[in-house]
């Protein structure tokens, strides 16, 4: 049976798309639609036509898993040029979205309806390509150069209300008029109205180069492509156009930027699919924080952004107040009100007695059903449910700095904690818009630990010859916005500095362990805040300026540890950077403390920055040639053989079998 269904009445055709989950253009969508129309043209009896959805979107963009292969005929743009060689006017009916093909179907038609729950948009930009069924060509047409710059560069999804204000859709209507709104249209319609044959409304010279200016800024190869493609299309006849555009996407389809962002694409549903249960998961519309810290503070601000009803809770009454500064949250004292919350995150001291004597006063208050969730970044949490009565009821949901910006969510599943439990933290992270992945108890579980090797690595390639401007330079040319040690001025010393204090009893004397870090604090360059860190900041300056006291903090080091520094070079220092990184996630797999590599490669790109276009660290890795990645290995591996024990085999010229496996998985 086909996925597109044609009911005719009053001579009005109905195409009903219904390719569920979320209607993305396949070859069965695009033969369906196909097929329907060819049948329409065949029969006099059809005055108008109206293309709708049977599901939740009208159509979601093409199904980006077909891109790996060569496209199967019909393409997208030959199912557009049947509706323009219609003869009777087609009208798309969009509910929810309508994104990247989906909305250059629908531009295709000759008018477009929306109804309350609409949004359009280009997300092309995001997957490495552009537009490629002329969104460029008709976007322009339709809204003018500048406005289609921003829709195609910004990839951002555009509201109805909006989309009817900048004349994207032609009428809004309740979702339950939908369908028949649209027929009304079509019947009303006195012949075809294509965007193809229009010419774009008029834009001035300065108003195109501001949108151009501020979509160009810091944009990749195939977002400038896209600008570039929006002011030519405007210029030239629309078939060159159209012929140009489409020959840019396949070019950029087939390349390993688009390729590497299509692998996140489906990792990050693979990640989030994994928390899935089939378990039932109350719901939940008024969340408590514990703790109004920077921290605590920032998570309200994320809860109260996606319309949760929030209370926070503190007895600092002055923390309290700056919570309540500039918005509309709730903020008490007394944590009886937290009884009325079906999830509470603890964002308290970082302190295990704290933790739990908030836990043990909390609980009393709390319906039977509702959830804590600490989002502690290095506790034990099984010790932390060991205070419950309810420790079922209990698991870890860790958020990244800034929480209300950073994407990263790390759900942790406590020893204790049910499905129920997991499947309401699943609903909640969807509902903050947030990417999550799973993780497992160890030491600070999935992303922070592959960021703690990452950061000694950069801190041993410093006290092996490197200066921390080296390094930064090096890891801004892969592809990060601002290097390790700027970021690490900017955040402060002193949190990691007391953190190491506290490990350092425990601490193997065979671990590999620079002393900057230390003598730059015991010096009183606590980073930015201190005026120098890493760096110097004379003057309250912005950005940091290396100096001579911190470069001699550094040669004491080296010397102490007997180091005879050498010159490093940006391959060397970008190779071992992603080596540790992978080193790290190989042994988060084989402990179950990661559930997948890929899930290694969501954490760094949405929570750590890493450069998204070269997929991850794993993926980087793994799509080198072997025997580079077997170098790059034995190389991470000598600089400290206890933290890298994985790699060993690399020493010998051997690929390291696990790691071998992890880097398999991510191809
Ligand atoms: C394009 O259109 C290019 C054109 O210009 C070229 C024309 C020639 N493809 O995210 P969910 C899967 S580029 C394949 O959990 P939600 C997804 O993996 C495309 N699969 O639901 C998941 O699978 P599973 C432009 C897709 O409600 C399942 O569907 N379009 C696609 O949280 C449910 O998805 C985009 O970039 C797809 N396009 O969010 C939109 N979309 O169940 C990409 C979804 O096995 N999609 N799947 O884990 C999205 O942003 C979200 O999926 C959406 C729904 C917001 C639609």
């Amino acid at each position: 049976m086909s996925v597109v269904s044609t009911t005719v009445e009053d001579g009005v055709a109905v195409l009903t798309m219904d390719n569920p989950p979320v209607n993305s253009g396949n070859a069965a969508m695009r033969s369906g639609l196909a097929d329907a129309l060819d049948s329409i043209a065949a029969r006099e009896d059809i005055r108008a036509v109206v293309i709708a959805s049977a599901n939740k979107h009208f159509y979601a963009g093409s199904d980006i898993s077909e891109f790996d292969r060569p496209l199967v005929d019909p393409q997208l743009p030959a199912v557009i040029e049947r509706i323009e060689t219609l003869t009777v006017p087609v009208v798309a009916a969009i509910t929810g979205l309508a994104l990247g093909g989906g909305f250059e179907l629908a531009l295709g038609c000759d008018a477009r309806i929306a109804d309350t729950t609409a949004a359009v948009g280009f997300p092309e930009v995001t997957l490495g390509i552009l537009p490629g069924a002329g969104g460029t060509v008709r976007g322009a047409r339709l809204v003018g150069v500048p406005a289609a710059i921003d829709l195609v560069a910004s990839a951002r999804r555009v509201k109805a209300d909006e989309a009817l204000r900048l004349g994207l859709v032609d009428e809004v209507v309740e979702s339950a008029d939908l369908v028949h709104a649209a027929t009304e249209r079509a019947q009303q319609m006195q012949g075809k109205n294509r965007l193809r044959d229009r010419t774009a409304p008029a834009a001035s010279v300065e108003e195109i180069d501001a949108a151009r200016a501020i979509a160009s800024k810091r944009a990749r190869p195939n977002v400038l492509a896209a600008i570039e493609a929006v002011c030519r299309g405007v210029d030239i006849d629309a078939s060159d156009a159209l012929a140009e555009e489409r020959l840019l996407f396949d070019s950029l389809r087939v390349g390993a930027e688009s390729s590497n962002l299509r692998y996140l694409f489906f990792a990050k549903s693979a990640a989030a699919k994994a928390l899935r249960t089939e378990a039932k998961a109350p719901a939940v519309s008024v969340v408590g924080i514990a703790g109004a810290g920077t921290m605590g503070a920032a998570l309200a601000r994320a809860f109260r952004a996606r319309r949760y009803d929030v209370i926070v809770y503190d007895t600092n009454r002055q923390a309290l107040d700056r919570v309540t500064a500039n918005s509309d949250i709730t903020v008490t004292d007394s944590i009886a009100d937290l009884g009325k919350t079906g999830l509470i995150v603890d964002a308290v001291f970082e302190d295990m007695d704290v933790k739990k004597s908030l836990l043990t006063s909390l609980e009393p208050h709390l319906a039977d059903d509702a959830v804590i969730v600490s989002n502690t970044s290095y506790l034990d949490l099984n010790e932390m449910a060991s205070a419950l009565d309810r420790p079922q009821r209990f698991a870890g949901l860790h958020f990244f700095n800034p929480p209300d910006r950073n994407p990263l969510v790390e759900v942790i599943r406590a020893g204790t904690t049910d499905g129920s439990t997991l499947a309401v933290l699943a609903s909640i992270v969807a509902k903050l818009g947030k990417s999550p992945i799973p993780a497992g108890i160890g030491d600070g579980f999935v992303a922070n630990r592959v960021y703690a090797d990452y950061r000694s690595q950069v801190e041993f390639l410093v006290e092996e010859g490197a200066s921390p401007a080296e390094v930064d330079a090096a890891l801004v040319e892969l592809g990060f916005a601002i290097g390790p040690f700027a970021v690490a001025d900017m955040s402060g010393l002193d949190i990691a500095w007391a953190r190491r204090k506290r490990l350092a009893p425990n601490r193997d004397p065979e671990q590999r362990y620079v002393t900057i870090a230390d003598r730059l604090c015991e010096a009183g360059r606590l980073g930015k805040k201190t005026g120098a860190g890493w760096y110097a900041y004379p003057d309250g300056a912005k950005r940091g300026i290396p100096d001579e006291v911190a470069a001699s903090i550094i040669d004491d080091a080296r010397r102490d540890a007997g180091v005879a520094p050498r010159s490093i070079d940006g391959d060397e220092i970008r190779d071992r950077v992603q080596g540790s990184m992978v080193c790290a996630a190989a042994s988060l797999v084989e402990n179950g403390i990661a559930g997948r590599a890929s899930d290694i490669d969501v954490a760094m790109t949405e929570g750590f920055a890493f450069p998204k276009w070269l997929g991850g660290p794993v993926r980087a890795l793994a799509l080198r040639d072997p025997s580079d990645v077997i170098d790059v290995l034995a190389v991470v591996h000598r600089s400290c053989p206890l933290s890298f024990a994985s790699a060993e085999p690399a020493t010998r010229g051997e690929m390291p079998e696990l790691i071998g496996r992890i880097l398999e998985s991510v191809r």
